[in-house]
């Protein structure tokens, strides 16, 4: 199954950062859906578990020169 994490994206100023951001996520192998929120700097990302990590979700986001943390 499927499992839901949320996380902050700091850094991102315009709408074209958010479908960066999204863009990344949603090419990580093992996430079914992302959905990035400018106003609130939130992701929702929704991932197999079995393929990928929170860790490694927060690392693409650093990764992509933004400023990632877990909520939950
Ligand atoms: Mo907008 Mo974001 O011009 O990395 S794309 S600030």
């Amino acid at each position: 199954g499927t499992l839901v994490g949320q996380f902050t994206i700091g850094g991102m100023t315009c709408a074209a950062c958010v479908n960066s951001v999204e863009g990344i996520l949603r090419d990580l192998p093992g996430v079914k859906r992302a959905v990035v929120a400018l106003a609130t700097s939130l992701g929702e990302v929704e991932y197999d578990p079995t393929e990928i990590s929170k860790d490694d979700i927060v690392n693409a986001i650093e990764d992509a020169g933004f400023e990632g943390s877990l909520v939950q």
